[in-house]
């Protein structure tokens, strides 16, 4: 169903993308002068990004200096995870909004003050929808899918999938209970993002942790000799 008044609606996005853009400029350039790597964690709720950063800090064992950046609706629970996982963390609260913008992370990055060469996580609300709209200022953007939600999510969440470096497909330990074909994921993704690398992993198990730090560490090596 078209909406009646379309062509306000999309001036008012496009404003509101514009001044995030502008945003993202500034922590791209204050990311950039520290040689830092920041991601763009995305995923739907409950697909495993905080176990995933928990775990990630385990395996990383002090390689990366690492900071994250926690975006939920309400609630310290994940902040408080990965506080207790040894890692500094800033919460934002997003209220009734379903994304995390450029100037939130803003805030964050000037609380964190991020150590030069370090990687910042930035874990986005759990959702596949809005969260593909905004830079962040990130250097990457991860799309973290997993094998409970089915392997037809490329093909009706395209824009998450088009705009992201890198796929994890997490909780592969659960494959042999769960109805998921992972060639037709493959297949899937390929479709709206041809040639996106995808890394099967487990966050609990620890399947595919190496290859994702080892993914990490690269891209960070990058990071630093740019600043
Ligand atoms: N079996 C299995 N369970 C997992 C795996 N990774 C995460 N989980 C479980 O999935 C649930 C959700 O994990 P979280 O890490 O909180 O997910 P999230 O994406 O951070 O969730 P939101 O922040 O609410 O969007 C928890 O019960 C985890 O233990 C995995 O690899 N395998
Ligand atoms: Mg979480």
């Amino acid at each position: 169903v078209e909406a009646v008044d379309r062509p306000q609606t999309l001036r008012l996005e496009q404003a509101i993308l514009a001044r995030n853009q502008e945003w993202a400029r500034r922590n791209r350039e204050f990311l950039r002068a520290r040689g830092c790597l920041a991601i763009n964690l995305m995923s739907s709720p409950g697909a495993g990004k905080t176990t995933l950063v928990e775990a990630s800090l385990r395996e990383l064992g002090g390689r990366l200096p690492l900071v994250v950046v926690e975006g939920d609706q309400a609630g310290r629970l994940d902040a408080e995870r990965i506080l207790a996982a040894g890692a500094p963390c800033v919460q934002i609260h997003t209220g009734t909004g379903c994304h995390l913008d450029a100037s939130m992370v803003h805030r964050a990055l000037h609380e964190l003050d991020p150590p030069r060469g370090s990687l910042v996580l930035v874990e986005n609300v759990g959702n596949l929808v809005c969260p593909a709209l905004f830079d962040l200022g990130e250097e990457a953007r991860v799309v973290l899918a997993s094998v409970p939600e089915g392997d037809d999510k490329p093909l009706k969440y395209p824009h998450m999938f088009a705009t992201a470096d890198l796929a994890l497909l997490n909780k592969v330990d659960l494959l042999p209970y769960v109805r998921f074909d992972t060639d037709a994921f493959w297949k899937a993704a390929g479709r709206v993002r041809p040639g996106l690398t995808i890394l099967p992993i487990s966050a609990t198990r620890g399947d595919g942790l190496k290859d994702w730090c080892r993914w990490l560490l690269e891209r960070a090596r990058q990071s630093e000799g740019r600043a």
